[in-house]
């Protein structure tokens, strides 16, 4: 169907067809490059006009990061824009984050004035000359999808629909557009477009019936198989299908530096999150959406373990180097692929050795919980706080509204995590600063949850927490923050050790670069922006500070903030 709208200009017409797209947000960062953006808003506003709503979010790490969230709890691309090349690259580990976690995202930015003159929008201040860039797509060119530059009005709906439909489209991730003042500035009486969209959009893939088979001979012969998993659960519905295929042979399921909740945690097939043990003796490894399922050099699968390995895209071609076997791969949607995989080795299965499997693994879950849960009483009374510790009374406290989004420090062996969509951990690609925008987003997305995100005192920084407080009650979005305070980078100080066991930095016990102290005072930063903040030291107090907190969040509508002193490692 075509339809028109009254609009005044090229800006008026994206923001209505963004609107008509399904768009729900625009994440922006301002510059001089929005002035058509916002005068086209102030148009769109008076009138009661269709168009995203629109968000300031004064960092462009928070920015990526909330339209991250958002995309990670609906499947929905959000647009971000951003001021220009400046602001580009600001957003750029964001950018990273996205790209190397598949998420949909329509990244935008301002594009400096082209004309010197005589152009609605021309050139007016100083910057316009200095922050042009020979190739602003370069900046981002190697971590999206897809690149363009508005040019004309002419080509605005063939532009959007093709960028939504390349995010959206599996391997999804991001996709930059950038907009120049000219275009944007261009002035027009009516806009016409289809509704809905006619560009394509391919649904899922399923790997072929031979090679399927071929997969489930190499299964159902195995006798020792194991399951290793790292993002399945970016697609919610496959972790079902997982579930189905461990059910159907009693193949121990491994989350491995998970960032999804894959396989429940409470499953007796759920066999913890340290694969090592499952490779001593692993005949078959199946590799599911596992960028890197095992340290080559530190534990590699025995050498004749058969490697199956399951994921939209097995190769990780965007990767540039990535040597992880398979005898066998299947390529599609996960859920697709892991269903035809359990019809069709069920059959060929021995039921006597599958049951004997069963009755194994489902004894090593529970002694693998009962050994966690003996940890966390013994370390109780430990001040500072062991972060075990602090991981199981958030655990505790965690209901099946409860969505957990954790940027280092939060172990997740210490909770029982059960729904799929109820857990996500830091991006692959590692850009600190990601915790506390995607719990934001995640928060848009869904209101009705209650939204833990936990961080360490490093992660926090980076996330920008005055930008991301402020959002928070700029747009009435309670989240839970809480920060793990050991007062220092650990990974850095860990990587250290594990680099020069015994050398002079271990020997000495000087580590530069890796300490955060003198702590700041975390809570005053969020009680800046009203949210309800304390410093908790005494872990007695822990579970109590935790509860008081989320009232204000579930019932005062409120964010909080908790700063838990941890120990030093
Ligand atoms: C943008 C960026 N800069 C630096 C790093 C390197 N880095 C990885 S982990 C880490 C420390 C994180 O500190 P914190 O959140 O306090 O957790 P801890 O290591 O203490 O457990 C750093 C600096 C990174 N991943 N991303």
């Amino acid at each position: 169907m075509r339809k028109q709208a009254s609009v005044e200009s090229t800006a008026e017409a994206y923001l209505e067809l963004l609107a008509a797209r399904g768009i729900e947000y625009l994440f922006a960062n301002a510059g001089t490059d929005f002035a058509p953006i916002i005068e086209a808003y102030a148009r769109r506003g008076a009138q009661g006009q269709a168009r995203p709503r629109p968000m300031t979010v004064p960092h462009e790490v928070v920015a990526v990061s909330m339209a991250h969230g958002f995309a990670m709890v609906t499947g929905k691309a959000q647009a971000v824009m951003v001021h220009v090349i400046v602001g580009t690259a600001n957003a750029l580990g964001g950018i990273m984050n996205a790209a190397r976690s598949n998420v949909p995202m329509l990244f935008s930015a301002g594009r400096n004035p082209i004309t010197e003159s005589g152009a609605v929008g021309s050139r007016d201040r100083p910057i316009h000359w200095a922050q042009e860039s020979f190739d602003q797509g370069t900046l981002v060119r190697e971590f999206v999808k897809w690149d363009y530059e508005l040019r004309s009005l002419s080509h605005l709906e063939t532009v959007v629909d093709r960028a939504l439909a390349i995010t959206h489209t599996e391997p999804q991730g991001p996709v930059y557009l950038t907009l120049p003042r000219e275009v944007l500035a261009e002035r027009l009486d009516a806009f016409e477009y289809s509704d809905p969209a006619r560009a394509p959009r391919p649904g899922p893939l399923r790997p072929d019936g031979e090679t399927v088979a071929e997969a489930a001979r190499l299964l159902a012969a195995a006798r020792n198989p194991i399951v290793i998993t790292k993002a399945l659960g970016r697609d919610p519905e496959a972790v079902a299908s997982l579930v189905a295929l461990a059910e159907a042979l009693a193949i121990p399921v491994f989350d491995h530096s998970h960032t999804h909740l894959n396989f429940p945690q409470d499953h007796p097939l759920h066999a913890g999150f340290d694969s090592a043990p499952g490779l001593d003796e692993a005949d078959l490894v199946l590799v599911v959406e596992s960028d890197a399922p095992w340290y080559p050099s530190i534990q590699p699968p025995r050498s004749e373990a058969k490697i199956i390995q399951v994921a939209v895209d097995p190769l990780f071609s965007r990767y540039p180097i990535r040597g992880f076997q398979g005898d066998v791969a299947l390529a599609g949607a996960p859920r697709l692929s892991l269903r035809a995989l359990a019809e069709a080795a069920a059959p060929l299965a021995d039921a006597a050795s599958v049951a004997a499997r069963r009755r194994r693994w489902e004894s090593e879950h529970n002694r693998r919980r009962e050994a966690r849960a003996t940890r966390a009483r013994a370390l109780a009374s430990d001040r500072p706080m062991d972060m075990a510790w602090v991981s199981r009374c958030i655990g505790d406290l965690v209901d099946r509204q409860t969505v957990i989004v954790n940027e280092y420090d939060f172990d997740a062996s210490q909770a029982t995590m059960t729904r799929p969509g109820s857990y996500f951990a830091a991006p692959p690609a590692g850009g600190l600063g990601w915790g506390l925008g995607a719990a934001l987003g995640a928060k848009l997305a869904a209101p009705g949850k209650t939204v833990i995100c936990c961080v360490g005192d490093g992660a926090y920084i980076f996330g920008a927490p005055t930008a991301a407080h402020f959002v928070a009650r700029a747009y009435d979005l309670p989240v839970l923050f809480v920060v793990f305070n050991n007062r220092m980078w650990n990974a850095v100080k860990r990587a250290v050790q594990t680099h020069a066991s015994e050398g002079w930095a271990v020997k000495t016990g000087i580590m530069p670069l890796t300490e955060l102290d003198p702590a700041p005072d975390y809570e005053l930063i969020c009680r800046a922006s009203g949210g309800h903040a304390e410093r908790v030291e005494d872990p007695a107090e822990l579970s109590a500070a935790l509860k008081r907190a989320l009232r204000v969040v579930r019932d005062e509508k409120r964010q909080a903030l908790l700063n838990v002193i941890c120990k030093k490692p």
